[in-house]
């Protein structure tokens, strides 16, 4: 089945100019690029992006985090294309993410962890609409 969904390349990732690497291999995959723009975001933004972490403990660093400059965003299409880019990003901290991952080979951090997928059909579709609302 076709879908979308929304990646946002980190700004760690951006600040060590991985950007490059990152989109090869979502490429090399087999996925479309189907809108794709750098955008550096506020709190407010952050907030909306993560709706669902905002009580949480981690919440306020990653937010930091997350607003400390620019992120790549794009929408990527293909088979199964959620689950797939979850796949290719590895579990959420580097350190224990399998090798051959972008965050396995990539990142050792839990918060620093260079990308986003969404995570559900449901959360792909709001967060599209939220940074690609022309789509
Ligand atoms: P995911 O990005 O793999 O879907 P989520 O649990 O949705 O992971 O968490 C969102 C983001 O919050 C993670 O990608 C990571 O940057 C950060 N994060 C999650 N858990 C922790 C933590 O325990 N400590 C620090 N940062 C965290
Ligand atoms: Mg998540």
């Amino acid at each position: 089945m076709t879908q979308r969904t929304l990646v946002l390349i980190k700004p760690d990732a951006v600040r060590r100019g991985l950007v490059g690497s990152v989109l090869t291999r979502f490429e090399a995959k087999g996925l479309s690029i189907v809108a794709m723009e750098q955008r550096h975001i506020d709190a407010a933004q952050a907030d909306a992006h993560y709706a669902e972490h905002v009580e949480r403990d981690f919440y306020p660093p990653l937010r930091d985090f997350v607003t400390s400059g620019p992120m790549v965003a794009l929408v990527l299409e293909g088979d199964e294309a959620i689950e797939v880019v979850r796949g290719l990003n590895g579990a959420t901290d580097g350190r224990k993410a399998a090798p051959g991952t972008i965050r396995g080979d990539l990142s050792l951090s839990n918060r620093e962890n260079l990308v986003h997928g969404s995570d559900s059909p449901e959360s792909a579709k709001r967060e599209i609409a939220l940074w690609f609302p022309n789509l």
